[in-house]
């Protein structure tokens, strides 16, 4: 029988460590854990639970639960294109027990089913890995226990099964989940497992949204797929993974070339960016504005027009459309529009900022090697890739078209309010006059780094410490490396409650591409992932609620998370 065992000597480098009663608790080395009985409101932390193989579906908590979930990760093959089917991996799931659309399954696509919880349910999900390596989940901008959370040492390997238990704490919202394995998170995402989580409840159904077929949601991501219709991860190899992966062929739910047919009235557009490191400008094509009424925690206050919502990888924007000023037979388009992307135009606007030319010694200290070339190519210089042309980082393309094919006449007024959100007061915060720093880097012989430390999985430094219960204000900031390599946007994404952005300021170097983005940043409401762009500084407050353990912070650019981009914070009771 397999079962899941804290590594001896991770174990004993916590207890040496000393400072880690909470992740120890966590973590309590035994061959499989117990099942633990807790009530509905229980928000302390659970231990682990691993069944084998022999016996996935054994209950951990017999009953006791308002849903049960299976939720398997499959290896498969998917017609993303007519001609030949694509090898995917990807997530199948059935409800168990509860409302039976607690998961929708979404026709012909490698994406996972679109799981439907609602605020206050006790869920249970038994997560099956059936591909050929260790895997966990996340549920990506959900407040759960840290045995809950996917965290890296939690991976299970083919054939286990992990079974997670947590209340839903969050309010609605348009959440998703995807592997979390370290080092392997961007090629499992992208060889296709990932969906939606989507959490209603009593306030957000009182605005009277669109529904049902009205409610449309769109994961975008990008591709590059080679002759025979499959799948290529990093054509480019260590410099793909140095600036993250960015393919040639862009999906929406899964499709290459995605038309959206609607009618003559308003729809709800939940619009995941799921890509592993593109970033999106998103503007319709007629130049109306975008009017945004949620993001990734849900509805904001109120509506707000934007003239584009830029969207990095891991966050989401809920979209009011209304299509009922347009004719029948009317075609636009979802574009995302040209920014500046300092880490993609070498010998253009960084070469300027940073001294290129000036022998900064880029190969040396970086530890790279010859990685400039490739970067160059792809950035412009006139060269050729050595795989396959990627569409470049800001550059233009069509996203989707939406061809409006039928009358009808219901008519939804825009709400002027949507939902009440709370502002978190900076005298809240224990260090509002000094806040936590992030420094955002490229560290010599480590590449990207958080304070200049890459991700160690069951480690703390001494200022990534958080007490229970208080709020604390913390900064990313975005330095680079200062040698020109060392220069991109980075989306930083927090596990555990949602938090408020503060502020933003970007620093002279870095003002030009930024002002080809800052419109389209949706800082209102709450957030669980910010874009932080080349000499920016973001500060953001939020809650250490509920629950102690160890918790993850780190870039939402798969690769850089996978090259160690990603550090534990401790919730210390
Ligand atoms: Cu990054």
């Amino acid at each position: 029988m397999k079962t899941k065992r804290i590594n001896r000597r991770q174990f004993l480098r916590v207890m040496g460590g000393g400072l880690f009663a909470a992740a120890i608790a966590a973590c309590r080395p035994a061959s499989v854990f117990p099942p633990t009985t807790t009530t509905a409101d229980s928000r302390t932390v659970l231990p682990s639970v691993v069944v084998s193989s022999s016996n996935p579906t054994a209950p951990s908590t017999p009953g006791n639960v308002d849903v049960e979930i299976a939720l398997r990760a499959v290896q498969d093959e998917i017609a993303i294109f007519p001609d030949r089917p694509t090898r995917v991996w990807r997530f199948v799931g059935e409800v168990l027990s509860g409302p039976a659309d607690a998961v929708r399954p979404l026709p012909d696509t490698y994406l996972g089913p679109i799981l439907h919880l609602r605020r206050g349910q006790r869920v249970r999900i038994r997560f099956t890995n059936e591909i050929p390596e260790e895997s966990i989940v996340h549920w990506h901008g959900l407040h759960v226990p840290a045995t809950m959370d996917g965290h890296p040492r939690y991976v299970v390997g083919p054939g286990e099964t992990y079974v997670y238990e947590f209340d839903v704490l969050n309010r609605a919202g348009t959440y998703w989940y995807h592997p979390h394995p370290h080092g392997r998170t961007g090629p499992q995402v992208y060889m296709g497992l990932a969906g939606l989580l989507l959490v209603s409840d009593g306030e957000e159904q009182s605005v009277g949204l669109p529904d049902g077929e009205f409610d449309i949601p769109l994961v975008l991501q990008d591709r590059v797929f080679d002759e025979q219709r499959q799948m290529v991860y990093l054509p480019n190899g260590q410099m793909d993974r140095m600036m993250g992966f960015l393919g040639d062929t862009i999906l929406v739910n899964g499709k290459p070339d995605y038309r959206l047919e609607v009618a003559t009235r308003v729809y709800r557009l939940r619009v995941l960016n799921g890509s592993n490191s593109r970033i999106y400008k998103l503007a319709w094509s007629d130049g109306s504005p975008m009017v945004v009424i949620g993001n990734d925690g849900g509805l904001l206050a109120r509506p707000v027009e934007k003239p584009y919502v830029v969207l990095a990888p891991g966050e989401r924007a809920e979209i009011w459309a209304d299509f009922s000023r347009y004719p029948v037979g009317t075609q636009l388009s979802l574009r995302s529009l040209p920014f500046t992307a300092p880490g993609t135009v070498m010998g253009g606007n960084m070469g300027r900022g940073m001294g290129m030319g000036g022998g900064m010694g880029m190969g040396g200290g970086m530890g790279m090697g010859g990685g400039m070339g490739g970067r160059g190519r792809r950035g412009g210089m006139g060269g050729r890739r050595g795989f396959t042309e990627a569409i470049p980082q800001g550059t233009a393309f069509t996203v989707l078209e939406v061809q409006v094919t039928r009358e009808v006449t219901e008519r939804i007024p825009l709400p002027a309010r949507l939902s009440t959100i709370t502002p978190i007061p900076l005298s809240d915060a224990v260090n509002a006059n000094a806040p936590r720093r992030i420094r955002l880097s490229m560290t010599p012989g480590k590449g990207w780094t958080l304070n200049g430390r890459t991700f160690e999985m069951l480690a703390v430094a001494d200022d990534e410490i958080v007490r229970l219960n208080t709020t604390e204000v913390w900064e990313f900031h975005n330095v680079g490396g200062g040698m020109g390599m060392g220069m991109l946007p980075h989306p930083m994404h927090m596990h555990g409650e949602q938090f408020q952005v503060v502020r933003r300021d970007v620093d002279a170097a870095g003002r030009a591409a930024w002002e080809t983005v800052k419109d389209g940043y949706v800082d209102e409401g709450w957030k669980d992932t910010v874009l932080v762009m080349p000499g920016e500084r973001v500060q953001v407050i939020r809650r250490f609620a509920d629950f102690t353990g160890l918790f993850l912070y780190h870039c939402h650019n798969l690769e850089h998370e996978d090259m160690g981009m990603m550090r534990n914070f401790l919730v210390q009771a």
